[in-house]
Formats: structure tokens, C-alpha cells, sequence
């Protein structure tokens, strides 16, 4: 097995369909007891959620853009929200589901900055005002060897970084996620160089595929999908998709990127999803679509560019992708 799956206690696996949000009281029992609060103090402790904060499922209109539609099925909201990687919550797939809720989503800044001549720090408002919203459905595939589609709802990433006007130096982006340990269980084991900072080559930025994305299903972003703003980049592995933006970057030189400093052989800068270059412990030409999970479910075969070479494959013209991984 190469992708390490949900154990029990008992050791048996947990499919990913049965991982199911925990009961609201679980969630408390663990915030408190995070906050240092005994348990026999629960019943009179606050709730979690205060009434009067904001609504994480709230609804977001989008219109969607046909040309930027795959025919795959929707993978569902329930394995959207409930199977992911974001290793500041946690390293297993259900980790994320039960222990994000502590994130806070607002007031949130994102600022943008560098080799530009336009420096401007947004308020979440303010990005979600900045273009009209689209739904686009994605394909993401993991570099684990599982992928998903997903209705995410955003802009392209070009319409910030035309307001940002780059000088002639602004070569490559970086992308920075927040790092508050009293937000994120996860900061408390140094496995990633935090904050996970992620990168893309200026033309790579631009495309119009690359997606400032708020929102999914047509309610904002869920906490543990990266709220309340993050990139996704379709053609690459997941993990160029960095979540819970606060700094976006423009830089001369190629950025260190947290996946590429973690092991530099197994994770590239460019992460194109690609069948043809093997990750050098597995296989990476076919992929288990999550939700068609059975027995005799047979793997997908996994396409080159993640199946949006047309779009960018002219990007890579010349290189080789083989060191170029
Ligand atoms: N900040 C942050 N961003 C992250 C990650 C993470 O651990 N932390 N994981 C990445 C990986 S490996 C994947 S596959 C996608 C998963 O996104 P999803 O959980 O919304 O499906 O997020 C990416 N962005
Ligand atoms: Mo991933």
C-alpha cells in the first residue's frame, strides 16, 4: 500500500466514506482540553462556535465558467471535507475535518508584496469583491496517487497579480500559508519547515488555470479545504495548492518550497503531475479516484498534466521533465 490510510484502534482501516465529522461535543471536549481546561469543567464552558461567529458553510454564488469544466463525475461534499491534507491540523486524512475548526477565519489579510509596484494588503472582503466569482471544476490529484473533482469557486490568480503590476525582477511567486500554533495542533511537530510555502514560475501564475479560490459547492471555502482564500494549480500535485493564504510574494529567484526542503529527491519545485516520472517510491501512472473506491474498483490511468497539457503543456516546451520533476 503505498498511501498510509485512517487506522482504528484496533489497527483496522477506516475507508474514507465512513470518516464522518466528529460530534460537536467531541470537538469541544478537544478544544478545551487543548486550552488546558479539564474536562470536569465542560459543563459550563462556552460553546466551541460562539452564536455570533461567522457561518463556515455560508453560501457564495458563482457563475460557471464553461470553459473550464471537466465531464468527470463530482466527487462529494462529504469526501471533499472529510479526506484531506493539511498537515497543520494534523498528518492522517480525518485529522484535518476534526481539528480545524480552531482556525479563524476573520478578520484574515492577505498580503501582497514584493517585486511589485503596487504593495496592497486585502482584507478577505475585499479579494472576494476583486473579480467576479466562477465555478470551475478541477480535477486535483494528490501525489500520493489519489485524486478528486472538485467545484471550486474563485478567479484566476492573474486578476490579483495584474493589480499587483510585477517589475521587471519578479520572476516566480511564493505562496505563504498562515503558521499560528495557538490555531494549528499541527505546528507543534516540526515535520514541514512552517509556514508551508509553496511557489510557481511567473508564466506558470498567469495561466488563466491558476485559481484564487474561496469557495467550493457554493458555500465558502471549509475550513479544512484552506479557508478563506488559497491557490489551486490543476496540472500539478496537490500540494503545490497551498492553503489559508496570508502572503503572496513576487520574487527574482526560484523560492524554497516546504515539500521540495522535506526530501528535495522525491518532491520538485515544478510537481507537474506527470505518469511518466515515477515518485521514487511509487508508481505514479495510475490513480484511485476517491468515492469509486471498491473492491474491483479499477484505478484511473493518470494523465499527463493531470489531462490540461493543451493548456499548459506549451509552458515546458524545451525542458526536461525528467529533471524538471
Ligand atoms: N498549508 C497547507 N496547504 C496544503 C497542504 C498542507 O498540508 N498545508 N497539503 C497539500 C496537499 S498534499 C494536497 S493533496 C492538497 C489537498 O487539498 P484538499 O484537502 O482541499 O483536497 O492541499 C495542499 N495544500
Ligand atoms: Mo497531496
Amino acid at each position: 500500500m503505498l498511501i498510509k490510510t485512517s487506522t482504528r484502534r484496533d489497527g483496522s482501516d477506516i475507508a474514507a466514506s465512513e470518516i464522518t465529522p466528529q460530534p460537536t461535543f467531541e470537538r469541544r471536549r478537544q478544544l478545551l482540553l487543548a486550552a488546558g481546561m479539564s474536562a470536569a469543567g465542560l459543563a459550563l464552558a462556552p460553546r466551541a462556535h460562539a452564536a455570533n461567529a461567522p457561518v463556515d458553510d455560508a453560501k457564495l454564488a458563482a457563475q460557471p465558467n464553461p470553459k473550464f469544466q471537466v465531464p468527470d463525475k463530482r466527487t462529494s461534499l462529504q469526501d471533499i471535507t472529510s479526506y484531506n491534507n493539511y498537515y497543520e491540523f494534523g498528518t492522517d486524512k480525518g485529522d484535518p475535518v476534526k481539528n480545524a475548526h480552531t482556525l479563524q477565519t476573520r478578520p484574515w489579510t492577505v498580503s501582497v508584496e514584493g517585486e511589485i509596484h503596487n504593495p496592497k494588503t486585502y482584507g478577505i472582503d475585499d479579494i472576494l469583491k476583486l473579480a467576479p466569482l466562477e465555478e470551475r471544476t478541477y480535477r486535483l490529484r494528490c501525489v500520493e496517487g489519489w485524486s478528486m473533482v472538485i467545484p471550486w469557486i474563485g478567479f484566476s490568480l492573474s486578476e490579483i497579480i495584474k493589480r499587483a503590476q510585477p517589475t521587471g525582477n519578479a520572476k516566480y511567486v511564493q505562496f505563504v500559508t498562515l503558521a499560528d500554533p495557538k490555531q494549528m495542533p499541527g505546528l507543534s511537530s516540526h515535520i514541514l519547515d512552517w509556514p508551508y510555502s509553496e511557489g510557481l514560475r511567473m508564466d506558470e501564475a498567469m495561466n488563466p488555470l491558476t485559481l484564487l479560490t474561496v469557495g467550493l459547492y457554493g458555500q465558502v471555502l471549509p475550513k479544512q479545504d484552506g479557508a478563506p482564500v488559497r491557490v489551486i494549480v490543476p496540472w500539478k500535485y496537490g500540494f503545490k495548492s497551498a492553503k489559508s493564504l496570508v502572503t503572496i510574494r513576487f520574487v527574482d529567484k526560484q523560492p524554497p518550497t516546504s515539500w521540495n526542503t522535506y526530501a528535495p529527491n522525491e518532491y520538485g519545485f515544478y510537481s507537474n503531475v506527470n505518469p511518466e516520472v515515477d515518485h521514487p517510491r511509487w508508481s505514479q501512472a495510475t490513480e484511485r479516484r476517491i468515492g469509486e473506491d471498491g473492491f474491483f474498483t479499477q484505478k484511473r490511468k493518470t494523465l499527463m498534466f493531470n489531462g490540461y497539457g493543451e493548456q499548459v503543456a506549451s509552458m515546458y516546451q524545451g525542458m526536461d521533465l525528467r529533471k524538471f520533476y
